[in-house]
């Protein structure tokens, strides 16, 4: 019964307690939706005016136009773009928090913050033209966090986070097209403005519209990834653990859920603190056990190691543990649902951003100047749940697995440059030429309970680690990957093909490992897809093409978010072709359907492969790789 809902081991034995108890879970909320609305997954349903809602009737038997007149086509392109501005507004509203604390890191006004990478701050700072000899560390987190936050209105010239980090082949075509944005936040505001009644019903001008929305959301989640970086540090290999195993019944265990390192940096920092772990001890516990979920949890398994409870789709499922005491979440991905689960247990659950409240949680607001303070009240309010439930019996799933994460740009470069250290990506582009790596493979984005939780990533990894297909990960997919042991040396030996197990055999052993490498590289959060695209732009310079060219794909084998929907947007306008394993609500429309499905590759370079069957998905993502390699001159295989 369970197996269709989730793959992972430990989540079907929580549904059977929930089962027991009775208690509704996300599976049972989306059993008692069903059938959903068809206009709606299809996208033919437009609620953009009072008028309305109207919605077209895909088979010709209803209406074929909204009271206003809008199109099929134009409802369900409108209806894309709202999702992409949504998805930007979200990634970018995480970096402009950075960018805040980042402001007042450099003003001296946030004491508990500092600049923890200089040499990645330096580095962003010269990216961005600066000069930096002479100044203070201050003063040129000053001048990042200007330029961070000039990033976001309307201005004259087109967004340096843009600018500054894709190929010049992307930037010609992206000015060709007019869809350069000239702000993050003006950008999305464009597409709110052209998708009301009355303003935009060209569908493909709309799609356009996505488009320049897309990369706004690209330059917010590179924003995002360089913040973070320059604030707690970038992220170099870690070895740790995934899966509700990672929970200790002795411990007060506190989970860190949503997607800003700025809260749950501050909860660790207080976690260590001697005074704090008293406090546990004299509750009777054995210390405390930060554990992380969705991608604030890997913003922490990247940079500390933190383990990683569970993702997405399961995030209501620790709290049956009755081991978990406390769930401090900051923003994004969180289900509103957790304080009714928690209540049945008496887990605390404490949000903690005035934009992200939950009926039913602790509200203890975080903000630069407090962070340290508050984090030392949330912990106490953990501490006191533990001590109510230490003498209760937990039900902690026996399951957990191994993971080496922590592969930032920089981490990649370095485990190269010990093969290389003149020229670090000449290993690795030397084993896509000679075929021992076809080609890279970026898995992202979420769990959807439309798919049985895990089972696309887990399909499509094995397919492609033996056809010598390197992939990297990130959010809720390295994630899964994470729980169900892909990030390990011992899943490059038992799945990778010949080529690929050689070059991460040379890479693990030249660093020290004694094993290879994973066969994917966890590069973080949903923001962290940035990471992604500075190893492919490094590689086109260094080839002297465009990111078009190279033998590369991405995934979205379950997505559920607008966030993903904005990043997949911004992947094919990279000149990435992009499988999604959940159909997207666009098929209402055959024009919209048809432009990014297949004239989007003529236009950009990229195009959306869309496939449930994870297998069929990963031939198609293989055959993309070797009509590249084609294109390159380099040697072909068949699936
Ligand atoms: Fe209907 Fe047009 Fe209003 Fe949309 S904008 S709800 S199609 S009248
Ligand atoms: S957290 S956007 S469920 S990946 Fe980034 Fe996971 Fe998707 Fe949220």
């Amino acid at each position: 019964m369970t197996a269709e809902k989730s793959c992972d081991p430990s989540v079907n034995e929580m549904l059977q307690i929930a089962k027991k108890k009775g208690i509704s879970t996300v599976w049972d909320r989306y059993r008692a939706q069903l059938p959903q609305c068809g206009f709606g997954e299809s996208g033919l349903c437009c609620r953009n005016c009072v008028m309305g809602p109207c919605r077209i009737d895909p088979f010709g038997d209803g209406p074929d136009k909204g009271i206003c007149g809008a199109t099929a086509d134009t409802i369900v392109a409108r209806n894309l773009n709202r999702y992409i501005a949504a998805g930007a507004a979200s990634h970018s509203g995480h970096a402009k928090h950075l960018a805040h604390v980042l402001k007042k890191v450099s003003a001296g006004k946030a004491a508990d913050y500092s600049v923890r990478d200089e040499a990645k701050l330096v580095a962003v700072a010269r990216r961005l033209g600066f000069e930096t000899g002479g100044l203070t560390v201050s003063e040129v987190a000053g001048r990042v966090a200007d330029a961070a936050l000039a990033e976001f209105s309307e201005r004259e010239e087109p967004l340096a986070w843009v600018e500054s980090t894709l190929t010049g082949g992307r930037l010609a075509k992206f000015k060709e097209l007019g869809v350069m944005p000239s702000g993050i936040d003006a950008a999305i505001s464009e597409i709110l403005q052209r998708t009301t009644m009355g303003v935009d019903a060209d569908p493909v001008n709309n799609l356009l519209g996505g488009i320049k929305g897309s990369l706004a959301d690209y330059a917010g989640c590179h924003l995002g990834t360089d913040l973070s970086d320059i604030l707690f540090g970038t992220p170099m290999p870690v070895f740790s653990e995934a899966n509700m195993g990672v929970l200790k019944e002795k411990f007060v265990n506190i989970a860190l859920h949503g997607h800003n390192p700025v809260v749950s940096e501050m909860i660790l920092a207080a976690a260590k603190e001697d005074a704090v772990l008293d406090q546990a001890k004299e509750a009777g516990a054995e210390g405390i056990n930060l554990v992380g979920i969705c991608c604030t949890g890997n913003e922490l398994l990247m940079r500390h190691g933190v383990q990683a409870l569970t993702h997405s789709v399961s995030q209501e499922m620790p709290i049956l543990t009755g081991a978990l005491d406390a769930i401090i979440v900051d923003y994004q991905c969180v289900y509103p649902s957790l304080t009714t689960v928690a209540q049945c247990y008496g887990t605390k659950v404490v949000t903690t951003m005035g934009i992200a409240k939950i009926p039913g949680a602790v509200h203890v607001e975080i903000d630069e100047e407090n962070a340290l303070v508050k984090a030392r009240e949330i912990i106490a309010l953990a501490i006191e749940r533990f001590k109510a439930r230490k003498d209760a019996p937990t039900f902690i799933p026996d399951v957990k697995s191994s993971v080496v994460a922590g592969f930032s740009t920089e981490a990649i470069v370095g485990a190269l440059a010990k093969l290389n250290a003149q020229n670090p990506l000449k290993p690795l582009i030397d084993s896509i030429i000679d075929g021992n790596i076809q080609g890279v493979v970026l898995f992202a984005g979420c769990n959807n309970v439309k798919v049985p939780q895990d089972s696309n990533y887990l399909a499509m990894v094995k397919e492609l680690a033996k056809r010598d297909v390197l992939m990297l990960a990130t959010g809720c997919g390295a994630g899964a990957l994470a729980r169900h042991g892909f990030l390990t040396p011992e899943a490059t030996e038992e799945y990778a093909g010949p080529g690929l197990k050689a070059v991460l055999t040379a890479i693990g052993m030249a660093n020290g490992l004694g094993k290879p490498l994973p066969p994917v590289l966890h590069i973080g959060s949903c923001v962290d897809n940035s990471r992604a695209v500075d190893i492919a732009v490094a590689l086109a310079n260094t080839l002297g093409v465009d990111i078009k060219e190279l033998p590369v794909a991405a995934s979205a084998p379950e997505y559920m978010h607008e966030k993903a929907i904005a990043i997949g947007t911004w992947a094919i306008s990279l000149g990435i072709p992009t499988h999604l394993g959940v159909v997207p609500p666009v098929v209402g429309s055959s024009l919209v359907t048809s432009v990014l499905t297949q004239g989007a590759e003529d236009i950009l370079g990229g195009y959306f492969i869309v496939e449930t069957d994870p297998v069929k998905a990963a031939e198609a993502l293989f055959a993309v790789i070797q009509k590249r390699r084609g294109g390159l001159n380099l040697a072909t295989r068949a699936w």
